[in-house]
């Protein structure tokens, strides 16, 4: 408990003083707070003075009252309505050949790297649009050759649309967001072969895998970013079991947070301590910065921040609907592919059962039961639900924001949100 302040005071260490409520107890090392404490008290008597006076019935107002011009003593200085000035709607703006976001602060010290990182996905540099109706997360076959599963990635910005009316630029696998699924057992060898369609350098992490140093894809670290229109083919076995991820380590504010991610699911060799279930549905979770029909990364900055949240590449009302029958369970696998954001991800209809963090299987004494569960950057949880009696229940993000389109709310929700229906 040692971080936690003593509420008494220790011996050698004074408490620090409250500052600015007793005049008396102001601590030496704070005379300015003094003299503003005592500036405060006698204003205050000035003000009370002037109320009683029957000035606070007068529209004009401090210059009266003898106060020190720009001081304001708690006055009421509400601007009726009609005298405030009408807004500028903010737009993207150019910076060369760039689009920036309205309402990033840009100095003469922002360096030109910083702002191509910032700026919009270049539209003339999109190769591809998706079927409006196309779903990422699709699974990939891999190609057998030796006993070893192969399988083809390839990186491009696209456009693809989150709602029927809502097309975001992104940064792709395969043309889909997220990336095709890679479904692998354990103790499969596999090599996989990352072709750059993308207009900059690219590499592809493992994220939460075990494989040798070269195949890590930290770019820059442990290899060299692949050049656009070049390739890097990783190879690995996989020596773990459950839920994980693939996405961008290079630009990977830009790249994973524009949708350069996919799952990446391996089943146990034999019979796995965790319990079976009837259903088993993924969920990767991003943030989309989507202003003026420019498509911007989700970042925690002034002008990035999300105004888009999706399921699987999907807004809702587009996201997927679970369905299942009273008796069922779901095994939901949570993947922290959201790259700023913590999401406390709720379900409806009853606690759900925690039985796996970050691929790796909790045993049955440290399973816990919640109804809400922080999914951050990069964690990954499996919970298991059950379908304790029919009806529509929601699976929502508990951040009320991040489950609006643009802030409005449609059909009774918005981004991360989706339904789960339930038939007897
Ligand atoms: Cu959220």
């Amino acid at each position: 408990m040692s971080h936690v302040r003593p509420s008494t005071p220790t011996p050698g260490r004074p408490r620090a003083q409250p500052t600015g409520t007793s005049v008396a107890g102001v601590h030496p090392r704070y005379p300015s707070v003094a003299a503003l404490t005592l500036f405060a008290l006698a204003g205050s008597l000035v003000f009370s003075a002037w109320l009683n006076a029957g000035a606070a019935k007068s529209p004009a107002l401090p210059s009266q009252s003898g106060q020190m011009p720009g001081m304001n003593m708690g006055l009421p200085t509400r601007t009726p309505v009609s005298k405030l000035p009408s807004t500028p709607l903010q737009t993207p703006t150019r910076m060369g050949g760039l689009v920036m976001p309205p309402g990033m602060i840009m100095t003469s010290g922002t360096s030109l790297e910083s702002m191509r990182d910032m700026a919009a996905v270049y539209l003339s540099k999109v190769t591809y649009t998706a079927p409006s109706t196309a779903r990422g997360d699709q699974p990939l076959t891999p190609r057998l050759v030796n006993g070893v599963k192969v399988f083809t990635l390839e990186t491009s910005l696209i456009n693809w649309n989150i709602l029927p009316g809502v097309q975001v630029a992104a940064y792709a696998v395969n043309h889909q967001v997220p990336g095709p699924r890679i479904h692998l057992t354990e103790g499969d060898r596999v090599r996989i072969v990352v072709k750059n369609s993308l207009p900059e350098p690219t590499t592809i992490h493992w994220h939460g895998l075990s494989v040798p140093n070269s195949m890590d894809g930290a770019g820059s670290v442990t290899q060299k970013p692949i050049p656009p229109g070049g390739s890097f083919t990783y190879e690995f076995t996989v020596r773990q079991a459950g839920t994980f991820f693939y996405h961008s380590h290079t630009s990977v504010d830009r790249q994973q947070g524009l949708g350069l991610y996919g799952a990446l699911i391996v089943d146990p060799r034999s019979s796995s301590s965790v319990p079976r279930t009837d259903l088993d549905y993924t969920l990767q979770l991003q943030e989309w910065t989507f202003k003026s029909g420019y498509t911007f990364p989700s970042m925690i900055m002034e002008g990035l921040l999300p105004n888009y949240f999706t399921i699987n590449g999907k807004a809702y009302p587009s996201t997927d609907v679970v369905q299942m029958k009273v008796g069922q369970t779901v095994r939901l696998r949570f993947i922290g592919s959201n790259n700023n954001f913590i999401h406390p991800m709720h379900i409806h209809g009853g606690p759900f059962t925690v039985v796996a963090r970050d691929g790796a299987p909790l045993a049955a004494g440290a399973r816990f039961e919640a109804d809400t569960l922080n999914i951050g950057p990069g964690q990954r949880y499996d919970v298991i639900w059950t379908a304790r009696a029919k009806g529509v229940w929601l699976i929502h993000c508990h951040i009320p924001h991040h489950i609006t389109n643009d802030n409005v709310e449609v059909k009774g929700g918005g981004g991360l949100t989706m339904a789960i229906n339930v038939k007897s």
